[in-house]
């Protein structure tokens, strides 16, 4: 079914969040209307928001008033909801193995290499971050990088997003901009450049879509990461 504006959603968000901008990177895409609510993430949650989403997190979306959380699975149901060149259905021709590849890279790109970037607030030591900044271009050397061979711009060849870029999106454009403003490890990009040119040229056509750059503010971003890492570092 298209998108009508008689399915009425409701989207609790904070946009400082990458799992929540995987909801507006899809919303985007799809042109779908939907009412923002955000939630403040540097407060307790308000008991309103808790019968919403008992785990506290954004995001979560009131569809018809039906309440989904869980990013990926937000997304998936979006992207099933209103068929679209971001995802096959399962019984189009070729869809349930499109579906599977696209599974498998977004399973491979956050279980193997977006860990070690989680890492990068649990250490202080210079030569300890170079040597996980290696860790991180290494693993998407070897994981990736081969799945990327065919993209042109965008995942298994595609001219628009795929679900595989709404699900990794908002974390690309964090790479990118936090190593190349040196909050990350500025060998990180430069790494990728380097040992990673399909991923590199994918990363960079994704965090130029305007469904990513969307609410993405970057001086926000940069500067609210600093703050969160400082803090997780001085409590190691
Ligand atoms: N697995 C969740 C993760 C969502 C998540 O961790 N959201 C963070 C903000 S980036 C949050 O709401 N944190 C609130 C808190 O921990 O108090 C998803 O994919 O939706």
């Amino acid at each position: 079914m298209a998108a009508t504006s008689d399915n009425k959603i409701i989207l609790y968000t904070n946009h400082r969040c990458p799992w929540a901008h995987r909801a507006h990177i899809i919303l985007s895409e799809l042109n779908i209307p939907f009412e923002e609510v955000i939630i403040d993430l540097d407060r307790p949650r308000d008991p309103w928001y808790l019968e919403i989403n008992p785990r506290g997190l954004v995001p979560s979306i009131s569809y018809n008033g039906v309440i989904l959380t869980e990013s990926g699975i937000i997304s998936q149901f979006l992207a099933d909801e209103n068929p679209s060149e971001l995802l096959p259905a399962s019984n189009a021709p070729g869809g349930a193995l499109k579906r599977a590849q696209i599974n498998f890279f977004v399973d491979t790109l956050f279980s193997k290499t977006q860990g070690i970037l989680f890492k990068l607030g649990t250490v202080t030591s210079e030569a300890v971050l170079e040597k996980l900044s290696g860790e991180y271009v290494a693993a998407v050397a070897k994981e990736v990088e081969p799945l990327l061979k065919d993209a042109a711009p965008f995942f298994g060849g595609s001219k628009k997003l795929t679900l595989a870029e709404v699900l990794s999106g908002s974390f690309l454009i964090r790479i990118l901009t936090l190593s190349s403003a040196g909050v990350y490890p500025a060998s990180i990009v430069s790494g990728l450049k380097e040992k990673t040119p399909n991923f590199y040229k994918w990363a960079e056509a994704v965090s130029a879509h305007p469904s990513v750059t969307n609410i993405f503010d970057k001086d926000v971003i940069i500067e609210g990461t600093k703050t969160r890492l400082q803090k997780q570092r001085s409590q190691i």
